[in-house]
C-alpha cells in the first residue's frame, strides 16, 4: 500500500462539523445567531438531518453574551444528548476574554471532545492566548478525563507545536488524532488551496483525520481545497455569516447543506454521527 504523507487513511465519507454560534458574532448584530439552549438544540438536530455529525458548541448567558458558566455547559452536553446523537464537542477557546483557568474547567462538563488550540494567534485586532503550558495541560487533562481533542490549527507554527505535544505527551483518548485547520483568520495562515496543502503537508504521521474550515471568503474555497486533498469539514455561522455575498445565512442548517452537497458530490457522503464516534474513537456513550 502507498504510505500516506500522514496516517489519515482517504476517507470514504465526509464529518461534517457544525460550530454554529461561537464567541464573536453579537445577537443584536444577528438575530438569527443560535445563543439560547432551546436555538442551539434545534439548530444542532436541524443540521444533524442535514448531515452534520458534530457539533462545536460554545455558550451564551441570558444577555447572549459568550459565558463558560460550567453548570449552563453541562445543561447543554446533557441537552444535546438527549435531543440528538451528534457528537458533543466543547469550545475551550471561549472568547479571547476568557481566563484560561474557566477555560480549563469546561471538560468538567465532561463533553465527548474539546477544541483544542496549538498555540497564541493573532486574532484580528485581539490576541487569542494558548501559551505552551496551557497546551499542555489542557491535553493532559482530555488524556485524564478520556475526552478526544480536536487540534485546532491557525497556523503552520501550530502544526509544528502538534508534533512537539504528541512527541511528549502521547496520543489522545482513543488512539486517534483529529485535527481541524481554521484558515483566513486576520493573525493565522491565508483561507487559501495553497495554505491549506502546506499545512496537510506538514502533519504529523498520527494525524489520523482532518478537516479545514474557511472564515468569512475563504469558506467556500478552503471546503473545496478540504475535499480535494481528502479532509472533512466545519462550517457555521461561528465562521461566515453569508451564504452568497450579500446574503445573509437564516440559519446554519444552510451551510450544513451546502457542505453535504458538496461531499456528496465528490462521492464522499456526509458520514453519520455513529460513525463519527468509531472515526473519532470517543469515550463510549451511557
Ligand atoms: N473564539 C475564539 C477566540 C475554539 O473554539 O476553540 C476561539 C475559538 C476556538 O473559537
Ligand atoms: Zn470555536
Amino acid at each position: 500500500m502507498v504510505r500516506m504523507p500522514n496516517a489519515a487513511v482517504p476517507a470514504r465519507e465526509t464529518l461534517i462539523t457544525v460550530a454554529p454560534t461561537g464567541a464573536e458574532t453579537s445577537k443584536g448584530d444577528c438575530p438569527q445567531l443560535p445563543t439560547t439552549l432551546a436555538e442551539l438544540v434545534e439548530t444542532a438536530q436541524r443540521c444533524e438531518g442535514a448531515g452534520a455529525a458534530m457539533v462545536h458548541v460554545h455558550i451564551r448567558d441570558d444577555e447572549h453574551r459568550p459565558t463558560l458558566d460550567l453548570a449552563r455547559l453541562v445543561d447543554t452536553v446533557a441537552a444535546l444528548r438527549e435531543q440528538t446523537t451528534l457528537v458533543v464537542q466543547l469550545s475551550t477557546g471561549g472568547a479571547v476574554t476568557d481566563p484560561l483557568e474557566d477555560r480549563l474547567r469546561v471538560l468538567d462538563a465532561a463533553p465527548d471532545s474539546c477544541s483544542l488550540t496549538m498555540g497564541t494567534v493573532n486574532f484580528g485586532d485581539d490576541v487569542f492566548m494558548n501559551p505552551w503550558g496551557f497546551v499542555t495541560d489542557l491535553y493532559q487533562l482530555s488524556q485524564e478525563r478520556q475526552v478526544v481533542p480536536e487540534f485546532e490549527l491557525f497556523d503552520l507554527g501550530h502544526v509544528h507545536a502538534l508534533h512537539r505535544l504528541l512527541d511528549k505527551y502521547g496520543l489522545p483518548y482513543g488512539g486517534r488524532v483529529h485535527a481541524d485547520l481554521v484558515m483566513g483568520v486576520p493573525g493565522g495562515m491565508p483561507g487559501t488551496a495553497d495554505a491549506l496543502v502546506a499545512a496537510v503537508q506538514a502533519l504529523p504521521d498520527a494525524v489520523t483525520s482532518w478537516s479545514a474550515t474557511g472564515v468569512g471568503r475563504t469558506t467556500l474555497p478552503v471546503a473545496l481545497a478540504a475535499l480535494a486533498k481528502g479532509g472533512h469539514l466545519r462550517v457555521g455561522m461561528e465562521d461566515v455569516l453569508t451564504i452568497a455575498k450579500g446574503q445573509p445565512v437564516q440559519h446554519n442548517a444552510e451551510l450544513v447543506e451546502r457542505a453535504a452537497s458538496l461531499a456528496t458530490l465528490v462521492q464522499r457522503p456526509p458520514m453519520k454521527p455513529g460513525a463519527a464516534r468509531d472515526l473519532l474513537q470517543t469515550r463510549p456513550t451511557g
